[in-house]
């Protein structure tokens, strides 16, 4: 039988279906959703959660040319994308080449901006709002914010509602999609008050009022204007008289907006019916609808599969590894492991995290320690803020946070713990590039974001070992500092490499060598120890290889001595290169007087890494090890020649000229 779904290639189609043929679609979306992303891998749970509402907002709406949606984070995108002509893209999604997990108008006009990171779309839409009112309506044109109970608790979403509720006749929809979690459960004080609104009776008094009146305007005129705006208030007043106890828009009501609901946001008649309301009304409303996670995902056998799959090995089981002995436990559960153990030695350990109990690996040292662990909420200001209090009390604080997120911390770094040289270690997982989640996700800013603040250490760990010795002198410094790991797997063969002792500022000779020096950092120093192996097997080079450890304070000494006897100086980071590592080893050579010119720097120029697998996405930056030699070559290419030359080789160019720049690879 030919489905639903064959038929639609665009909102357009959408609209010619009658509103009883959507509860079928439905189920076709969510069929295919399960099907794409049991290869893909991807957020499943969210967009599975909210296809009646996208169904409903993009069969009432036009958000290619009028209207315009924004979708907080990002991720519940899917059934948007199916519906607005990127079906046949689905099974590309995450992957080099293939189109983005989350929103891009460089993909499609339907997609207004680039999101990633939660709290945002109430803000931008309140602004896009504000600026259509400005230029004097634009034909009736409507804003959709679309967000989750989770992202509803970021301080930015907080700051635009209060904003927002004092600015009236503005074109402005929100919708709180209230699914009871963010990655796992929600947590705080607003999970409280909506899982009240929830389960309460009103949920359903509120529903029949709702039905009831509406149908009474329909008979009477269309869903515009005023007419529509006094009903919604007897329907307020109406549940308010039979159930004087409960409110379940009180809290938004008392910020300034017109408050909707709860209704239940898979049933498709009462969502068209609610969102033609909304869209009639000339003031900010919210319209809180209740959702399931997941729904249709059975994920009781995995419990965080419903938010986010891996993609199968059809997708990578091709890729070559990230340096030659990858294979040892990720950093994160080296992390977690270790963050336990010091917990144990120490009552005065605390950890902290905004909303990634599962992806810090924390949710273990909840289980231990639960009056001892902090899940903020998506709220990583405050988490920055509150271990700042915590380590004025004594306390010995661990942050633990994506790089990516901490971006919204900066401020925090900044007053909060560099100001006053707090104790605090922040622990930066996913740092570098992360793989399918793209450019949004990607934690290439952090050594910039720490080391500009006086006071802080800044460091990364070669292996799992070292991590463990970073995170026991962290806990016993005197201020802040800040470690960044990757969202990969520790090497294997430490043994080849035994961990030596940690000192404050000291880096770590592996290799030695004259022919030039890489000085690595992080999660570089096993590439940068196998694009050295490789250039000396395929030219005879010897090169120096050093794990510096610390971006923040630099080895100087060690810089100072390998600079001053090697060729040329090569800097690796999985960073930025704007204020990165090795600018902060070009400002100290530059500040010392040594010979800057022979520094290269290895990192992310100023452009964005896309989405891929990890090691493709490395690759797209320049930073696998196919990259480093590369860069290695052209720049050791005089001194390649001078060294044959002395040797009485061959002069013909062929012979010394690197087969990467003949082939002009
Ligand atoms: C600033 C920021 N912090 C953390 C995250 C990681 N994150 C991605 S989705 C998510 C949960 C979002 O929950 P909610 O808004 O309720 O949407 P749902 O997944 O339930 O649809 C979190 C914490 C993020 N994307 N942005």
């Amino acid at each position: 039988m030919k489905k639903v779904l064959d038929q639609i290639h665009s909102p357009e189609d959408l609209k010619k279906l009658t509103p009883d043929q959507l509860e079928p679609l439905a189920k076709e979306i969510r069929d295919f959703i399960r099907d794409f992303t049991s290869i893909t891998g991807g957020h499943i749970g969210s967009g599975l959660g909210i296809v009646e509402l996208t169904l409903a907002l993009h069969y009432l709406f036009d958000f290619k040319e009028q209207d315009h949606l924004i979708m907080d984070v990002g991720h519940q995108c899917y059934p948007h994308k199916i519906l607005t002509g990127r079906r046949n893209d689905m099974y590309s999604i995450r992957q080099r080449d293939g189109i983005s997990g989350f929103p891009d108008p460089e993909e499609s006009p339907y997609d207004r901006v680039k999101t990633g990171h939660g709290g945002t779309s109430i803000t931008t839409a309140i602004g896009l709002a504000a600026g259509i009112n400005n230029a004097g309506g634009q034909n009736g044109a409507r804003v959709v914010a679309l967000i989750g109970d989770g992202g509803i608790q970021e301080g930015i979403a907080l700051e635009a509602l209060n904003h927002g509720g004092t600015l009236e006749q503005l074109p402005l929809t929100i919708i709180l999609n209230d699914n009871e979690h963010g990655i796992g459960p929600t947590v705080g004080a607003l999970r409280k008050y909506f899982s009240k609104v929830r389960s309460g009776p009103i949920y359903r008094t509120a529903k029949e009022n709702f039905k009831r009146f509406v149908k009474s305007v329909e008979e009477k005129s269309p869903f515009v204007g005023r007419l529509t705006y006094d009903v919604l208030e007897r329907v307020k007043s109406g549940v308010q008289h039979l159930l004087p106890s409960v409110n379940p828009g009180e809290l938004f009501e008392a910020l300034g907006y017109f408050y909707y609901g709860p209704i239940d946001g898979h049933d498709l008649p009462t969502l068209l019916e609610a969102l033609s309301i909304c869209r009639g009304i000339e003031r900010p409303v919210v319209l809180h609808c209740i959702t399931t996670k997941g729904k249709g995902y059975s994920y009781k056998q995995d419990r965080l599969g419903y938010h986010a799959g891996k993609p199968s090995e059809k997708i990578t089981a091709h890729l070559p590894l990230e340096f030659s002995c990858q294979g040892g436990p990720a950093y994160t559960s080296i992390f977690l492991d270790e963050a336990c153990k010091m917990a144990r030695e120490d009552q005065r350990i605390v950890a902290l995290t905004a909303a990634m109990l599962e992806g810090t690996g924390l949710v273990r040292f909840r289980e231990e320690f639960p009056n001892r662990c902090f899940d903020v909420g998506m709220a990583e200001q405050h988490a920055v803020g509150m271990a700042q209090g915590l380590a004025l009390a004594g306390q010995k604080p661990i942050c633990a946070i994506y790089s990516t997120f901490m971006q919204r911390s900066i401020d925090q770094i900044f007053q909060e713990l560099a100001l006053i040289n707090a104790p605090v270690m922040m622990c930066l997982d996913r740092a570098g590039v992360v793989g399918p989640d793209g450019a949004t996700h990607n934690g290439v800013f952090d050594i910039t974001f720490c080391r500009m603040f006086p006071n802080m250490v800044v460091m990364a760990p070669r292996d799992g070992s070292e991590l463990r010795a970073m995170m026991r002198l962290a806990i016993h410094h005197p201020g802040p500092t800040a470690i960044r790991y990757p969202r990969t797997n520790t090497p294997l063969l430490e043994a080849e490499y035994p961990a030596t002792g940690l000192e404050l500022g000291k880096a770590e000779l592996l290799e030695d060598g004259n022919d030039g020096c890489l000085f690595a950092y992080g999660a570089m120093v096993y590439p940068a120890l196998d694009a050295a192996r490789l250039v000396h097997e395929k030219h005879g080079l010897k090169l120096a290889v050093v794990n510096a450890r610390f971006a923040k304070p630099l080895d100087e000494a060690m810089i100072t001595s390998l600079l001053s006897r090697h060729p040329a100086f090569f800097t690796l980071e999985d960073h930025v290169l704007a204020g990165g590592f090795g600018a902060g080893v070009l400002e100290f050579a530059c500040a010392a007087q040594l010979d800057s010119r022979k520094i290269e720097i290895i990192a992310i120029n100023d452009n964005w890494v896309d989405h891929g697998q990890r090691i493709e996405a490395l690759a797209m930056a320049g930073l696998d090890v196919p990259g480093i030699i590369a860069r290695i070559e052209r720049r050791l290419l005089p001194h390649l020649f001078e060294k044959n030359k002395d040797q009485g080789a061959s002069q013909d160019s062929e012979a010394i000229i690197p087969q990467s720049l003949q082939t002009g690879n």
